[in-house]
């Protein structure tokens, strides 16, 4: 079966993943496209042989799309997630499911009166076979309980419209998704340290940042998030326990020996860092909808993240240690696949 997807927002990540659904995976199709910008929309639907559309509602409502892949402007996500789900048609939605917490809630009980899982939300570091690797290695008890988690989340630059709640909102989103699944553990608390400023960001911006989190088992993580590190899009995650220690590995580089050094290069962005992890978590997607349910990260992983990262906005702006506020997990969301 091809699953037929129509895509809200022909950005730059929209036009990525429409490359992906029409060039690299298997058994998916882009019927229609739509976007803020018209002419945009109409271009790149050319492009794959699928039609424009005038606005997301009317892309719902189409009758040969299948499932529904938002990749819009943040804010404007609540709304066409709320309308798939209404239309009873499985969505994809590119990181954060919604902006407010309210809204993300919102989408969790539409989810749950429609009675199976419909949404996924695009966190696509649980895709990448490093921390594949590292799961397995956690769940089969190979470092005994974990203790501690040391990561940082290094980007070489970020432009001037980059604020300091970005590097939660943005940045440090990715580590509160991957640690809630790879340590299968809530996030309960967090503060963050506010370092020396490097000269690389603007006068606004606390780069780097230190985000302290703690789980509700006891577990800590340090995460440095450094957005002007000038070096590159540098990813580490160090996972201490009883018995051992696990560490994400490096992506595969040749090692170049000349001059007296050993040099191995360091990718430059995320693009290139977690290319393939795109791949699979669209191909397992498309797999998943052809299965009848969406098994990826869900609405309510969706509102965790959201509600993690305004805590953690609080936490740099009172500089105290800000307890998340999270209700409970409904029962419905509760296992593996949930
Ligand atoms: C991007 C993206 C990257 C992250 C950046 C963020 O939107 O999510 O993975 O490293 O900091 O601005």
């Amino acid at each position: 079966m091809t699953v037929r997807v129509g895509v809200i927002g022909a950005g730059m990540i929209g036009q990525d993943h429409i490359r992906r659904l029409t060039e690299v995976i298997t058994g998916a199709e882009v019927v229609a496209v739509t976007d803020i910008d018209a002419d945009r929309a109409a271009e790149v639907a050319a492009r794959v042989g699928a039609r424009a559309v005038a606005t997301g509602a009317d892309l719902i409502g189409q009758p040969d799309v299948d499932a529904v892949l938002v990749t819009s402007w943040g804010p404007t996500h609540a709304e066409h997630v709320l309308a798939a789900i209404a239309a009873g048609k499985p969505v994809f939605c590119e990181k954060p499911l919604a902006t407010e917490a309210a809204d993300c809630l919102r989408i969790v009980e539409a989810e749950q009166a429609a009675g199976r899982r419909l949404v996924q939300v695009g966190f696509m570091r649980r895709y990448d076979s490093g921390y594949r690797e590292l799961k397995s290695i956690l769940d089969a008890g190979g470092i005994g309980a974990p203790l501690m988690v040391h990561c940082a989340h290094r980007n070489p630059s970020v432009p001037e419209s980059y604020h300091s709640a970005m590097a939660a909102q943005d940045t440090a989103v990715h580590e509160i998704d991957v640690l809630r699944w790879l340590l299968d553990d809530e996030i309960v608390a967090v503060q963050v340290l506010a370092p020396r400023r490097t000269r690389h960001a603007h006068a606004e911006l606390q780069d780097p940042q230190i985000m302290l989190f703690e789980t509700a088992s006891g577990i800590r993580i340090d995460l440095e998030v450094f957005v002007n590190c000038q070096w590159g899009y540098d990813i580490q995650c160090e996972t201490v326990g009883e018995t051992g220690l696990a560490r994400l590995p490096e992506p595969a580089r040749a090692t170049v020996r000349s001059a007296g050094t050993t040099r191995t290069a360091v990718p430059q962005d995320w693009r290139e860092r977690f290319v393939t992890a795109f791949d699979v978590e669209f191909q397992e997607w498309i797999d998943a909808v052809a299965a009848g349910e969406p098994t990826g990260p869900s609405a309510w992983d969706g509102y965790a993240a959201t509600v993690i990262t305004d805590a953690t906005v609080e936490a740099l702006r009172s500089g105290r240690t800000v307890g998340v506020d999270m209700k409970d997990r409904p029962a419905f969301y509760a296992g593996g696949a949930r």
